[in-house]
């Protein structure tokens, strides 16, 4: 009996030996010591045909031997079972160190950005903003500026009249002569918002489009306060060593009026494609306000003076973004908006 016990364990082990899989395991169980058919089973089943001691030595011997069986199976199928939590880990893997997906968020118009940034410097310097309506009358388009009845300016192919007297806005000076009419000087106002011109569209016109304009009145003031004014106007926004120069100019609201150029923020002045070579950039207008403007609002030119300035944000916002055609900003195309973000 302990010889045919041996070879039992014999064949058990070298079919072992050949299980690959869990299926396979869960089979060899069945075959060896399942309830039914299971050999170890059945070769239990014949120890009664034994004399007692023969019995009991061939009983012990199949209980270890079925205590082998379990063990090596349950070995191999926690072997298995290891395997495949090792292979799921490994095909479920998350790799932790990737960067998130960025997720989109919106954002401010460059047009916007520019637009506070230069009423930061200018708030700092203790000017308010003030806004005013899109759509005015004649007298506070152009009377109250000083503007003759004959200028062209004033003409339907330059401005967009919606009725005899009422037009959109052809310069935010309409809101610093409201803002004159309102408070008394010392007044520090800066008017941003839409302007709009009969103008052809191109790279570097649209109908509608931003400025921001500056009104300073008090007693005393000159052009020297003008130029001091707008010399810490760009260097704030253009860096400290930025220098400025006036061009004299006519403006009908102002006088003397000139033009403001500022060293290209690019080059510094020695000339590049941002400033077509010259080393400047042009501002925009500015002036003392003129003494016909400040008796339409009630304020006396004998006792009080002021300057005035006003700059286009649509030019200078394509200048700073490398934008090569004003138009884009006002398309609303995403794939464009997007890039300032
Ligand atoms: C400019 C150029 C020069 C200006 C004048 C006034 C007001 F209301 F005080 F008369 N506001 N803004 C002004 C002066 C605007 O823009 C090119």
């Amino acid at each position: 009996m302990s010889e045919r016990i041996k070879q039992l364990r014999d064949d058990f082990d070298r079919e072992l030996g050949s299980v690959t899989a869990d299926l396979e395991a869960t089979a060899l169980r069945d075959r060896w010591i399942g309830r039914k058919s299971g050999l170890l089973t059945a070769e239990m089943k014949t120890l009664g045909k034994l004399s007692p001691d023969e019995r009991r030595e061939a009983g012990q011997r199949l209980n270890e031997l079925k205590d082998h069986v379990e063990s090596e199976i349950a070995l191999l199928q926690d072997g298995f079972a290891g395997r495949r939590d090792a292979e799921q880990l490994v095909r479920e893997r998350i790799d932790i160190t990737l960067p998130g997906r960025r997720i989109d968020s919106g954002h401010l118009h460059p047009i916007t950005l520019l637009r506070q940034k230069i009423e930061d410097i200018f708030v700092s310097m203790g000017y308010h903003i003030e806004d005013g309506p899109e759509i005015e009358t004649d007298f506070y388009n152009f009377d109250a500026l000083n503007i003759p009845s004959a200028h062209p300016a004033r003409s339907p192919q330059d401005t967009f009249y919606l009725g005899d007297h009422l037009a959109l806005r052809s310069q935010t000076s309409t809101v610093q002569i409201h803002a004159m009419q309102r408070r008394q000087p010392p007044l520090r106002v800066i008017a941003p918002g839409r302007v709009f011109r009969r103008d052809t569209p191109d790279a570097t016109h649209n109908p509608m489009f931003f400025q921001v304009e500056g009104l300073l009145v008090d007693r005393g003031i000159t052009l020297g306060d003008l130029k001091g004014t707008i010399e810490e106007f760009v260097r704030r926004m253009f860096g400290p060593e930025t220098m400025i120069r006036f061009r004299p100019s006519y403006f009908p609201f102002v006088e003397p009026g000139a033009e403001i150029d500022y060293t290209c923020f690019k080059c510094g002045g020695s000339g590049c494609r941002v400033c077509k070579g010259s080393g400047w950039i042009e501002m925009g207008g500015s002036g003392m306000v003129h003494p016909n403007v400040l008796k339409t609002v009630g304020i006396d030119p004998e006792q009080y003076s002021g300057f005035a300035f006003g700059l286009g944000l649509d030019r200078l916002c394509a200048l700073m973004y490398g934008i090569d055609d004003i138009r884009l900003l006002y398309e609303n195309d995403v794939r464009f908006l997007e890039q300032f973000s």
